[in-house]
């Protein structure tokens, strides 16, 4: 890829906000003489620019006038021992917004440019320190709500994914150049002893690419958190398990049916898993037109949800309301809390399930004392991240161009396995194969546009 740049950048590299400290990354080939031409040591005789890789130094940074901007201490890393693999200096000052700023303006006026978002990790890219999956896993690491969210995109971040895509490839172009070979010198050499081991290698590919795409369902619920719709008629307990669930009174609670007439959204993590949570109103018949909004409103959260927690009133029969959506609740998507069971039952799992469309789990509960609580996220566990990162090891896809990708490998992959049962000729096989290793190489960055790669790192935040 030829569209390296070595400019020298900079951008705050910490939140902007009042804290601790802050810090500037500088990088490119001109960092050191930049932060020279800002930064003096209290004696004013040391330069950046005679400094060992990886040391710190303490000093002040001064504006153009030589008056001091900040007390700050600086740290030389060169290339190519750092994060984008270029010389890199960072400059931590006092966290104030506007100290870091003024630090940030004077390295810009000393000769560097003000990074774009995700710059210095596409430099990182760029000059091969990692490979683009690698990238993308540094940013679903700084955007993870919960510990598996953490833990996947860190081992993808150190190449856990990287790694199986390499290894997958190394096997297709051995088999390719071996084709290829035998296709120019046909006397000495015959693919046709090797088609068995081929056909047993793809079945081995296909199925490491079905189980990496199956993760991606999880993926999905590990990273951006399971989307939760509370629904349940009026009354039912809806708000009171919403505030259970944040662990704070967000919703309103009154005895009054009705109470909940828009949709409240938060998100929550129980436990390693993240839900966005949604409070709905009563799903019940109305002539009141703001309530009428309410409920339309729960109705079509409630068909987007990938989870629907239905709340039934333990305490009272089941009414037409509470039928009619026990009826509509999906397997798999689905938990019924039989919530007030602290009150004198009228309403036991017998009645609800004679309702349910499929076996959906039951769980006694009460949202005013708490029952029920460690099994329903028990049962949240089950449903969203078993079997996947958080139990083992395994790879998880969270990245959906990485999916759309291994579906084209896999899509090349089974064109392959046809041809190989149809005894077609070799050279039918190579196309597939080289269609495969080419879908593959663009998950880790390889032949991939440069309007691409800018695409994927403009999401990055400013100044990583
Ligand atoms: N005894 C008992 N009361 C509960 C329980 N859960 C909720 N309540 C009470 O039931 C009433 C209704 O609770 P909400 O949480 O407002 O119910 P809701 O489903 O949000 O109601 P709407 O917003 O009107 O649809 C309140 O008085 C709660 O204190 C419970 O587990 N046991
Ligand atoms: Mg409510």
């Amino acid at each position: 890829m030829k569209f390296t740049e070595n400019d020298t950048i900079a951008a705050i590299s910490t939140a902007v906000s009042e804290a601790g400290i802050g810090i500037i990354r500088i990088s490119g080939s001109e960092a050191v003489e930049v932060a020279d031409r800002v930064f003096s040591t209290p004696g004013g005789k040391k330069k950046l620019k005679d400094a060992e890789s990886h040391t710190v130094h303490y000093g002040y940074v001064r504006d153009e006038n030589g008056a001091v901007i900040d007390e700050v201490l600086v740290t030389v890393m060169r290339a190519p021992r750092s994060y984008t693999a270029e010389d890199t200096v960072e400059i931590s000052c006092h966290g104030g917004v506007l100290s870091v700023r003024r630090v940030l303006e004077t390295v810009l006026e000393a000769g560097a440019r003000i990074a774009e978002s995700g710059e210095f990790t596409k430099r990182a890219f760029l000059n091969g320190r990692i490979d683009l999956s690698e990238a993308e896993a540094v940013m679903s690491y700084i955007q993870s709500k919960n510990d598996l969210a953490m833990k996947n995109s860190l081992g993808q971040m150190r190449g856990s994914l990287s790694s199986r895509i390499e290894k997958i490839r190394g096997e297709m172009l051995y088999f390719t150049a071996y084709i290829e070979a035998s296709l120019d010198d046909p006397e000495n050499l015959s693919f046709e002893e090797h088609i068995e081991e081929l056909s047993e290698k793809n079945r081995g590919w296909l199925d490491e690419i079905a189980a990496l795409i199956k993760s991606a369902e999880g993926g999905r619920y590990i990273q951006e958190g399971v989307r939760t719709v509370i629904v349940g008629r009026p009354n039912a307990g809806k708000s009171s398990l919403m505030n259970l669930l944040l662990g704070q009174d967000r919703a309103i609670v009154t005895d009054i049916a009705g109470t909940t007439r828009d949709v409240l959204t938060e998100t929550v993590t129980l436990d390693s898993i993240t839900l966005i949570l949604t409070d709905t109103a009563g799903i019940h018949h109305t002539d009141d037109p703001v309530e009428k909004i309410g409920v339309e409103r729960a109705r079509q959260n409630f068909e987007e949800a990938d989870l629907a927690l239905c709340m039934i009133d333990s305490s009272l029969e089941l009414n037409e309301d509470d039928i009619e959506i026990l009826k509509s609740l999906k397997a798999g998507k689905s938990i019924v809390l039989l919530n007030k069971t602290d009150l004198e039952t009228v309403t036991d799992a017998a009645h609800v399930e004679k309702y349910l469309p499929a076996d959906i789990r039951i769980i006694s509960f009460s949202a005013t004392e708490r029952t029920g609580y460690e099994e329903l996220t028990d049962a949240l566990k089950d449903m969203f991240i078993s079997g996947s990162v958080g139990y083992n090891d395994e790879v998880v896809i969270t990245n959906e161009r990485h999916k759309r990708l291994l579906e084209q490998a896999q899509d090349s992959l089974t064109l392959l396995r046809g041809s190989l049962l149809e005894g077609r000729s070799e050279d039918f096989f190579t196309v597939d194969l080289m269609d495969a290793y080419e879908a593959l190489g663009k998950i880790i960055g390889e032949s991939v546009g440069e309007d691409l790669v800018n695409e994927i790192f403009s999401r990055f935040c400013m100044g990583k």
